[in-house]
């Protein structure tokens, strides 16, 4: 019994981190549904809860990310040059809106017909960009 339950734990763990992960090439995806991820992930990544994340808290999140099942690919997935990249005022410290701005980005090159959705079609354009 405590098997069972060990398993399905598991199981719900990945499914949870492969969501968090928005895969490309697998389902359409909606821009309302890259913000809200972006949510989620900026929750879990602000440890301390002060509404952006720091340095500290970006290095921490990318040793949990490389721990993923998927090692968090996909349209949200925090790379070396992340901070860098998502600090647009160069103040050290990552906002919600400097974190929404590159996976958005990527988004609306994908979403080539401008109908907030990204087909699997459109996804390969911005699978390019993804590394
Ligand atoms: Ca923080
Ligand atoms: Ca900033």
């Amino acid at each position: 019994m405590t098997r069972t339950i060990c398993v399905a734990l598991l199981t719900l763990t990945a499914a949870g981190a492969a969501h968090a992960g928005l895969q490309l090439g697998e389902r359409p995806i909606a821009r309302t549904e890259v913000i809200a991820t972006v949510k989620k992930q900026f929750a879990v990544m602000d440890v301390n809860r002060d509404g952006g994340i720091s340095p500290d808290e970006f290095t921490a999140y990318r040793e949990k990310q490389a721990a993923m099942p998927d090692q968090g690919r996909g349209l949200t997935r925090i790379g070396r040059s992340w901070f860098e990249r998502s600090d647009v005022d160069g103040n050290s410290r990552v906002t919600p809106d400097e974190a929404q701005g590159r996976p958005l980005e990527l988004f609306d090159m994908a979403d080539a017909n401008r109908d907030g959705v990204a087909s699997i079609a459109e996804q390969s354009v911005a699978a390019l960009f993804v590394k």
